[in-house]
């Protein structure tokens, strides 16, 4: 007979939390896209944060966002993935005029800081294959001269 009691408790104790855990998620969930964006841009002062995805699309692989834009002086912090499905699991991330040239291995992000200190628009690319499609960092003067805000 107790045990059934306890079965019965534990059943309630469960169902509780079940419904207590579903509503903090609802919660989560509602307030996650204002407070992602807010975290990527804020997330230290002066850090600017970026995720870059090499994907494959239609045979050809890409570095994605093609452009990401700081200020002089910021620091970047770059998050590097490599989506690119296939034989082989690694592709390069490289911006020659800073001095990076990472090798990123799929399933494996990568993270790397710098302090964007010199200013112009910078390429990056896969330095392991130059038909691979990159981007370019933009630099901007300290008062945004190149892109106005
Ligand atoms: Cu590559």
């Amino acid at each position: 007979m107790s045990k059934m009691i306890l079965k019965t408790i534990t059943l309630l104790a469960g169902m509780t939390l079940f419904m207590l855990f579903g509503a903090a998620r609802t919660i989560a969930a509602d307030a996650s896209p204002a407070t992602a964006a807010t975290t990527a841009a804020m997330e230290e002062p002066g850090t600017k944060a970026f995720t870059l995805v090499s994907v494959e699309v239609d045979d050809t692989k890409f570095w994605l966002p093609s452009t990401i834009t700081v200020d002089q002086g910021d620091k970047v912090k770059l998050t590097l993935k490599n989506q690119v499905p296939g034989a082989s699991n690694q592709h390069g991330f490289s911006i020659p005029a800073y001095n990076i040239a990472e090798i990123v291995t799929r399933g494996t992000p990568k993270t790397i800081t710098f302090v964007a200190d010199k200013t112009g628009v910078f390429p990056y690319s896969c330095q392991l294959h130059p038909a691979h499609v990159g981007g370019q960092l933009v630099v901007n003067e300290k008062k945004g001269l190149l892109l106005p805000r």
